[in-house]
C-alpha cells in the first residue's frame, strides 16, 4: 500500500499549510535564509537516512517496573517518570529520580553502535544528550544530575560523538529544553518577580549547557531541540532569538531545526508570515507528508519509531504493531522522494544493548541500502506524476523508480509530460546492473499530454523486497508522428 495515499489523519500537519492571508511585522523570525547552500546544509540535504537514539535513565525500567507494565500509565517509554494512575508503583518519581545511582551500562559500546549505523547506511545520528528528565549523559558543569554521578561516570556523549564521527556519520545532539525535575523550570510564563528570577536562572542554565555542548563536542553538525512547547519558553522569545544567534555565531554552519523557538507572536516552526524558523522543518515526527507541495520547498526530516510510539527502550513489544523493514523502506522512499531525510529511532536498553528487533531491521535495511543506496543518497524529488508502482527519485541525468508495487505483466509504464526535454533512453536494475528492455509506447490516446516509456522486467526476476530501476535520461527520439485528433 502506498503510504502517500493514506488519508491525512496524523497530528496537526496532515495537509498543505495554510499560508497567512496578510503579512505581519516579525522581528523575531528566522535567522537564516530559507535555502542555505553552505556545505553543512548541502550535506544535510543529501543524508537520506539517519538514526535517532533515545538513551537515558528511562532505559533502565524499559517501560515496566517489577513486572508491571507502564503502558497504561505513561505517555511513552521515555516518559515513564510521569507514570501515574492505578498501575503506577508507589513513590514512583522518587524511585525514578534515584535510578542514576544504578546506571552502569556494562554492554555499552559506542563503536559497535556506530559500526551498526554505518552498516545500516545511516549518514547522520541524532543522539539524546538530555531528555525531559534532565539527566545529562555528559559531565555537565551546570548540573549535578549527570553521568559523572552514576556508577558509569564516563562521558557517554563524547564516546558516541567520537565513535560516530570516526565512522563518517555526522552527529546532531538532541537537547530537551524542558526539565521535569528542575525547580527553576515552569510550564506557564513567569508572572511574579520571583518567578521571573527563577525562570531567568533556568534560561541561563540552558544557554550554559548548550554552549558547553558546543565547546565539548565541536565535531557536531547541529542540535535537534525538543520540549519547547510550554508558554514559559514561548514567551521567552527575545532570549531564544538571541540564544540561537549566539549558538550560530559560536559554531558557523550549525544546523538548527524549526522546533527550537518561535516568533514574538508565539508562532512555532513557521513564523507569523509562514516562513520557516530554523534550517529545516522539524515537525514530521511519526508522520510523513502526503504530498511534496505540503513542504513548500523547505528542507525537512521525519523521525520514526519502530513500535507505534515509545522512543526509549521498551522491554516488551508484544501486542504492538512494530514496523517491518518493508514499512520503513517505503517511509524512507516517501521521504527522500519529497526531498526529506528519514530518521529511524533506536532505544537501547539499560545495559546498552539494542533491541533484537532493532538489530534485525538495521541489518535488513543495510543490505538493501548496500545495493540501492544510489537511489537515496544525494537524490531528490522528481517533478513527475506520482507513480503507481512506487517512488521516483532523481539525480543529474538519471531517474530512479523504487518499485513497491510490481505490475503483474512485468511492464513498468513510465508516464512523462509529452514536452519533456529528457526521457528514459536506457534502463537497468540498479542492484546488479542488468539491462532492461525499454521502448517508447505511442499509445495514441486523444489529446493525451503524456508520453509513455515501457520497461520490461525479466520474467525470471525474483525479489521479495522493493527494487530500483535506474533510467538514464536523454533527448527524446526524432519528432514523433503527429496523430490526428479525434473528431467528436
Ligand atoms: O516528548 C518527546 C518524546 O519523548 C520524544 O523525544 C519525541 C521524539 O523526538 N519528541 C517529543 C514528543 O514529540
Amino acid at each position: 500500500m502506498c503510504l502517500c495515499s493514506l488519508s491525512p489523519v496524523y497530528g496537526q500537519w496532515t495537509g498543505p499549510k495554510q499560508q497567512p492571508k496578510t503579512q505581519t511585522t516579525v522581528k523575531y523570525g528566522s535567522l537564516t535564509p530559507k535555502h542555505r547552500t553552505d556545505s553543512a546544509m548541502v550535506n544535510f540535504r543529501n543524508y537520506g537516512l539517519g538514526q535517532f537514539i533515545h538513551w537515558g535513565l528511562y532505559a533502565i525500567p524499559g517501560n515496566e517496573w517489577e513486572g508491571v507494565s507502564a503502558r497504561k500509565g505513561a505517555a511513552a517509554s521515555e516518559w515513564i517518570r510521569s507514570w501515574s494512575g492505578p498501575t503506577a508503583p508507589e513513590n514512583w518519581k522518587e524511585t525514578y529520580d534515584k535510578l542514576y545511582q544504578q546506571f552502569n551500562p556494562k554492554a555499552f559500546d559506542a563503536k559497535a553502535w556506530a559500526r551498526q549505523a554505518k552498516e545500516m547506511g545511516a549518514k547522520y545520528l541524532i543522539f539524546t544528550t538530555k531528555h525531559h528528565d534532565g539527566f545529562a549523559l555528559w559531565p555537565s558543569r551546570y548540573s549535578d544530575y549527570n553521568i559523572s554521578a552514576s556508577p558509569y561516570k564516563k562521558d557517554i556523549v563524547k564516546e558516541v560523538v567520537d565513535a560516530y564521527t570516526a565512522e563518517g556519520i555526522d552527529v546532531f545532539l538532541y537537547f530537551s529544553v524542558l526539565e521535569w525535575n528542575n525547580p527553576d523550570y515552569m510550564l506557564k510564563a513567569p508572572q511574579t518577580e520571583a518567578e521571573k528570577k527563577r525562570f531567568q536562572r533556568f534560561l541561563n542554565y540552558t544557554k550554559n549547557q548548550l554552549l558547553e555542548l558546543l565547546q565539548n563536542y565541536p565535531q557536531i553538525k547541529g542540535f535537534w531541540f525538543d520540549g519547547t512547547w510550554d508558554q514559559s519558553w514561548i514567551q521567552a522569545y527575545p532570549f531564544t532569538y538571541a540564544l540561537e544567534k549566539e549558538l550560530r555565531d559560536k559554531h558557523p554552519g550549525l544546523i538548527i531545526g524549526s522546533r527550537f523557538r518561535n516568533d514574538e507572536h508565539g508562532k512555532r516552526h513557521f513564523d507569523s508570515n509562514g516562513n520557516l524558523l530554523g534550517d529545516y522543518e522539524q515537525g514530521w515526527e511519526r508522520k510523513l507528508p502526503g504530498d511534496y507541495s505540503w513542504l513548500n520547498g523547505n528542507d525537512w526530516d521525519a523521525v520514526m519509531t519502530i513500535p507505534p510510539n515509545g522512543w526509549g527502550y521498551m522491554k516488551d513489544w508484544s501486542g504492538l504493531y512494530t514496523k517491518t523493514t518493508d514499512d520503513l523502506l517505503e517511509m524512507l522512499l516517501q521521504a527522500v522522494s519529497m526531498n526529506g531525510n528519514f530518521v529511524l529511532n533506536f532505544g537501547p536498553d539499560g545495559q546498552g544493548n539494542m533491541h533484537p528487533e532493532e538489530d534485525t531491521i538495521a541489518s535488513e535495511l543495510g543490505q538493501w541500502m548496500q545495493k540501492n543506496g544510489e537511489a537515496i543518497y544525494g537524490a531528490s524529488h522528481a517533478d513527475l506524476p506520482i507513480s503507481k508502482y512506487g517512488y521516483y527519485t532523481q539525480k543529474e541525468g538519471y531517474l530512479y523508480l523504487t518499485v513497491f508495487n510490481r505490475p503483474v505483466n512485468n511492464i513498468l509504464r513510465i508516464a512523462l509530460p509529452k514536452n519533456s526535454k529528457e526521457v528514459p533512453v536506457a534502463a537497468e536494475l540498479l542492484a546488479g546492473g542488468e539491462p532492461l528492455l525499454l521502448k517508447h509506447s505511442e499509445i495514441g490516446l486523444d489529446l493525451d499530454k503524456q508520453a509513455y516509456y515501457d520497461i520490461q522486467l525479466p520474467r525470471g526476476f525474483q525479489t521479495d523486497r522493493a527494487f530500483v530501476v535506474k533510467m538514464k535520461l536523454g533527448s527524446p527520439e526524432a519528432q514523433r508522428q503527429q496523430l490526428m485528433d479525434a473528431k467528436m
